[in-house]
């Protein structure tokens, strides 16, 4: 058993003075690359962290809801009528709330459960611990009250609990990376159909790792901006007269018929993303890894000039990064802080890491902490 499996069990035991029914974890992610272009319709690729959030749970005899968490140690319960309100329950167990209410709304008959929650996934990263919890607790859920709930459909559900119970305009990427993903793979997602393939994505068999550092950049304005971004890519697309950024296919024609200056950076940058994806899906096919660098720079420069969402800390990771010879480095998911990633030799791990922490103690940043990450497996049963 994990250590944080076994902490949610441990956890379940001491806050309900019970043994759990069962356990179920689901992971955070990192996204390989394409960025902002969920909510346009478009492609991404990201993969799935070992690390993970653990539920332990147990059915209660009426529709109610006892949530204890390692993190703030306290225990919130709500009832059906508190879930059925959108933003009723507030803070960590919003999520949790937000979980019971998509089901509820999708027609399901959610049993009542005592919840135990415990992770690994570092919160406030950028490396989705709130999809982690959503997925965690509707595995636990569905499976508790064996809910006809197909996997497919299941990120659909943990978004709506995000962006119209809790609030967070998000779009499908971190739900659908934490309940579909497979290890040893990238999840290939078309956003807008929802179709997926696994890309293997062995970058050890390589000679490679992918070095994240979370650069622990405080989040400014996180959620003010990324709900403005979304807003401009929406109004770009009325004005070009199509559904979403993804339809794009003349990006030229686009920009020369954009009213301003802003609006045409958000524009290149969701629309020249989606090749990107494209592109290193195609890399990634042909076993090319260390050639799919040189996409995951330009993302990064696009989401820095023209999407504008990285903050100093994490423009001097990328740059370091590549001078101490990564092959490619990028911001990893919304943006304004949070965590780099870079396609390194597997024996320079350890130096680029170095090179990263010497850059940031010489302009006073808080010390930056890493890992190498390797695709782990989606939601599932654990005990
Ligand atoms: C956040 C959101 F939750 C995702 O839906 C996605 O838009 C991402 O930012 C940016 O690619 O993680």
């Amino acid at each position: 058993m994990s250590d944080v499996t076994a902490r949610a069990a441990a956890g379940f035991s001491s806050a309900f003075g019970a043994e759990p029914a069962g356990l179920w974890a689901a992971p955070g992610r990192v996204n390989l690359i394409g960025e902002h272009t969920d909510y346009n319709d478009g492609f991404v690729l990201p993969f799935a962290l070992p690390h993970r959030t653990v539920v332990a749970a147990a059915p209660l005899p009426s529709p109610r809801w006892r949530v204890w968490s390692e993190q703030s140690d306290e225990t919130i319960e709500f009832d059906a009528a508190q879930a059925d309100q959108p933003g009723k329950i507030d803070g960590w167990a919003g999520y949790v709330a937000g979980v019971v209410w998509a089901l509820r709304s999708a027609g399901h008959d959610v049993p009542g459960a005592s919840l135990a929650v415990a992770s690994d996934v570092p919160a406030g990263a950028g490396l989705s611990s709130s999809a982690a919890l959503e997925s965690a607790v509707l595995t636990a859920l569905a499976d508790l009250g064996g809910l006809a709930v197909p996997v497919a459909e299941r990120p659909e559900l943990a978004q709506r609990a995000e962006n119209d119970y809790v609030g967070m305009p998000c779009g499908i990427m971190d739900q659908s990376a934490s309940i579909r993903a497979e290890a040893g793979h990238a999840l290939f997602l078309d956003c807008r159909t929802l179709e997926i393939e696994q890309i293997p994505f062995d970058v050890a068999s390589s000679g490679l790792a992918v070095l994240v550092v979370d650069t622990r950049a405080p989040h400014r304005h996180a959620g003010g901006e990324y709900a403005s971004r979304r807003r401009a890519c929406e109004e770009a697309a009325a004005l070009l007269g199509v559904p979403a950024l993804r339809d794009v296919e003349d990006l030229d024609a686009a920009l020369a018929a954009l009213p301003d200056e802003v609006m045409r950076r958000r524009v290149r940058h969701v629309v020249t993303e989606d090749q990107r994806v494209l592109d290193t899906v195609e890399l990634l096919r042909a076993g090319r890894v260390r050639e799919i660098g040189p996409l995951l720079t330009a993302s990064h420069a696009s989401m820095r000039d023209d999407f504008e969402i990285t903050v100093p800390e994490v423009d001097l990771a990328v740059s370091t990064a590549l001078a101490a010879g990564a092959y490619g480095a990028r911001m990893t998911g919304g943006g304004f802080g949070g965590c780099v990633l870079a396609l390194v030799d597997a024996d320079a791990l350890d130096a680029v890491a170095a090179a990263v922490a010497a850059g940031y103690a010489e302009r006073a940043f808080t010390a930056p902490v890493w890992f190498a990450a390797r695709p782990g497996a989606g939601a599932e049963r654990v005990g």
